[in-house]
């Protein structure tokens, strides 16, 4: 099975979910069908797997290794974090991505071809390639075979439409639950529809701890990054009226926890859930005179344009850029530009009270 197939895209059908989130849905294709007769397949997802990554492609694996008889089934990923360790098929992931010829099938799960980092190559020696992804920027999808939802919940949502439910088992459902909580912040995120809500009833039927895994993947903190935490917040300062709010750890701190980056993950996110505010800066410093800056907004500010002005990049509502300076220099700098945001939407704001008036 060798040869390249005929590219046969599916029509997509555009509609407005019960939620008005829009979603963009093409027509379900048949996963076994499509392995039928493949001797090697090899599954991937993107660089730095999160959550739905991780467990879209762990859930894909346990599936096909039981569904598809007589193929070498490989999973070529980063390794993901450890926190996801338990779930089944995580020691199996190879994370080598070793040489080989091009396998009879590729799936390519939760991105598009530009993010399959090393495993690129195998998609382009593959036979024939499947693409499964949600994001909007990947709508029609990479693929000789396609499954875009773009705006569902997660991917893991669309690999569960995808599996023949004979197969299913609790292994199966943890690892695709894991998939939607992650990438809907516990069902919180608009993408969450209520067929999200009854696929994740469907999963908790098989009867693993649900609560234990949101427990330990999503809100579990350990005692330093809770005591860092807690000294961020202590020490953080709000301006602009309460709209903005920065806080600092500075690299002394750091040493005397003995912390790396990552014990300062959800810091901004816990500045920017302040009442009343607009913009969250959090920094930290990498070395003398030089701070990460994350940033983080609500409402209106276009965080990814301030942290461009400064060398970086992000999201609308999450963005971060390096700089060099005293922690003052640094501040004055970064607010002044969303001073100049926050100023020009009071601006309009009034402009349409006097309107109204
Ligand atoms: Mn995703």
């Amino acid at each position: 099975m060798q040869t390249k197939t005929g590219m046969h895209r599916q029509r997509a059908k555009k509609g407005i979910s019960s939620e008005g989130v829009s979603i963009t849905t093409m027509e379900m294709i048949n996963l076994l069908d499509e392995c039928k007769g493949a001797g090697s397949i090899i599954i991937s997802g993107h660089v730095k797997p999160d959550g739905d990554c991780a467990g879209s492609c762990l859930a894909l694996y346990q599936y096909l290794k039981k569904a598809v008889e007589n193929a070498d089934i490989r999973l070529c990923l980063e390794r993901p974090a450890e926190m996801f360790s338990f779930i089944k098929g995580y020691d199996e992931i190879d994370s080598s991505y070793a040489a080989c010829e091009g396998p009879d099938v590729f799936i390519a799960v939760d991105c598009e071809r530009s993010r399959l980092g090393d495993a690129e190559k195998f998609f382009d020696g593959a036979g024939k390639r499947i693409n499964i992804d949600h994001h909007i920027s990947n709508e029609h999808g990479c693929g000789d075979v396609n499954y875009i939802v773009a705006g569902a919940s997660s991917t893991a949502e669309l690999i569960y439409d995808l599996i023949d439910k004979s197969y299913m088992d609790e292994e199966i459902a943890k690892a695709v639950y894991i998939g939607i909580v992650h990438d809907t912040g516990v069902f919180q995120y608009s993408s969450t529809t209520p067929k999200t809500l009854r696929v994740a009833a469907e999963l908790i039927e098989y009867g693993f701890d649900f609560s234990r895994i949101i427990d330990e993947t999503v809100y579990e903190k350990t005692y330093i990054q809770n005591q860092l935490l807690g000294r961020a917040l202590l020490e953080s300062i709000v301006f602009m009226n309460g709209k903005c709010v920065v806080s600092v750890i500075d690299q002394k701190t750091l040493d005397f926890y003995n912390a790396t980056p990552n014990d300062l993950s959800g810091i901004v996110n816990q500045l920017r859930i302040i009442k009343g505010v607009e913009c969250a800066i959090f920094m930290y410093e990498t070395d003398n005179l030089q701070y990460k800056v994350s940033l983080r907004s609500c409402d209106y500010v276009d965080v990814s344009s301030v942290a461009s002005f400064f060398g970086g990049g992000g999201h609308v509502r999450a963005a971060g850029c390096n700089m060099n300076g005293t922690f003052h220099d640094v501040i004055n700098n970064i607010s002044a530009r969303i001073e100049l945001q926050i100023l020009e939407h009071e601006q309009c704001d009034n402009e349409q009270t006097v309107e109204e008036n």
